[in-house]
């Protein structure tokens, strides 16, 4: 396992928390959290004396990366690494890995693709340019075709990918419809890591993965499942996280797509959080609704992982179901509420 450093200028303790569960994820082993809680820099993003106190760790320990839990841009990215000598990501590039460890769908890795290059393209730009003005003194014609030939290679792929991924947006949606033609459409939303899979596998009877990580599922599943007499379809999808950066919204907008076209939105949430952990994703997840437009559809709430214990009695919100995915309990309930409100909204 690589070893890596983790810099924080947070001192929320939950994002802390997170950037590590991330970088376990994607595989590292965490040797120390550096934080400071300082104004932002405009060069290192945290001081001087810091990076020279990080980059001694470094050396002295091995570390394979540093990851920061703020999202820098380019320049900055490139400041570090001269310092640091390895290579320096931040929330951004995390998640994108832990995506590509777990993206098997062709769409998946495409969509991946399309958020690094858009990400590099200003990186690449600055790198080329100092490169070229060291290696070609006085910038000339030579040096300038060599920017200009590899940015336009980067662009037509970037072009390419779009196109594949509307294609594929346009497939979904014609197949969303067929579904829709032949009955409701349920889309499990939440948080990452929160059991939407397990929920998920409880309705549809099935065995999709579902690991204590995050981001396991990528790619919409649909499953089609019973309420009574009534056929309905469900999704699983891709879970929300805080600070899910616009780009990589409209990067996955192919897989949450799916979530705008439903007739109703379970969205799950974590019950055996603290209060105030429990309503801030809460309103994460309605954020992102509102974000992705899907913010018009009716919503029903599981609160699942209630065996975990914990008060939730102050936690029951809308049209919300008390539920334990892993042991079983509460589908009964949870397949009555479904049934209920979207019967509610056709009003028959
Ligand atoms: N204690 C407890 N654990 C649960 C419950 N439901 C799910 N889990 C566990 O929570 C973890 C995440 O479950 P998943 O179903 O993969 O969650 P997800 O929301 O699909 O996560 P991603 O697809 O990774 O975003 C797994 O380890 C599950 O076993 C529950 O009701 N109680
Ligand atoms: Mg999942």
């Amino acid at each position: 396992m690589d070893k890596a450093v983790v810099v924080v200028t947070t001192p929320d303790e939950v994002r802390q928390e997170e950037i590590k569960l991330l970088a376990q994820t994607c595989g590292y082993e965490v040797a120390k959290t550096f934080a400071q809680f300082t104004k932002p820099r405009a060069r290192f993003l945290i001081g001087e004396g810091k990076v020279e106190e990080i980059t001694n760790f470094i050396l002295e320990n091995r570390i394979k990366v540093a990851v920061f839990e703020d999202y820098l841009n380019s320049r900055q990215v490139m400041s570090i690494e001269e310092k640091f000598k390895i290579p320096v990501i931040d929330k951004f590039d995390l998640i994108l890995n832990v995506f590509e460890k777990h993206a098997k769908s062709r769409e998946a890795r495409l969509q991946i693709e399309l958020a690094r290059l858009k990400r590099k393209l200003p990186y690449i730009k600055i790198f080329l340019g100092r490169k070229v003005r060291e290696e070609h003194p006085g910038f000339g014609s030579s040096g300038e075709y060599i920017i200009h030939s590899t940015l336009s290679a980067i662009n037509k792929r970037i072009k390419k990918i779009e196109k594949k991924l509307e294609r594929f947006q346009e497939r979904v949606a014609l197949q969303s419809n067929r579904r829709k033609e032949k009955g409701k459409v349920v889309s499990i939303a939440g948080y990452t890591n929160v059991g939407k899979t397990t929920i998920f596998n409880g309705l549809a009877k099935l065995q999709e993965d579902a690991k204590d990580e995050l981001f396991t599922t990528l790619r919409t599943k649909t499953a089609c499942i019973k309420l009574g007499e009534e056929k309905v379809f469900v999704n699983d999808t891709l879970g929300f996280i805080r600070n899910l950066p616009h780009e990589l919204i409209y990067a996955f907008a192919a897989t949450l797509g799916e979530i705008k076209n439903s007739d109703l939105v379970l969205l799950v949430l974590d019950a055996s959080e603290p209060l105030e952990e429990f309503l801030k994703k809460k309103e994460i997840c309605e954020n992102t609704l509102v974000n992705i437009g899907a913010d018009h559809i009716p919503v029903v709430y599981a609160l699942n992982k209630i065996d975990l214990g914990s008060a939730i009695e102050e936690k029951k919100i809308g049209n919300c179901v008390a539920m334990s995915a892993k042991y079983n309990i509460g589908f009964g309930e949870l397949k009555n509420k479904i049934s209920e409100v979207l019967h509610g909204q056709s009003g028959t």
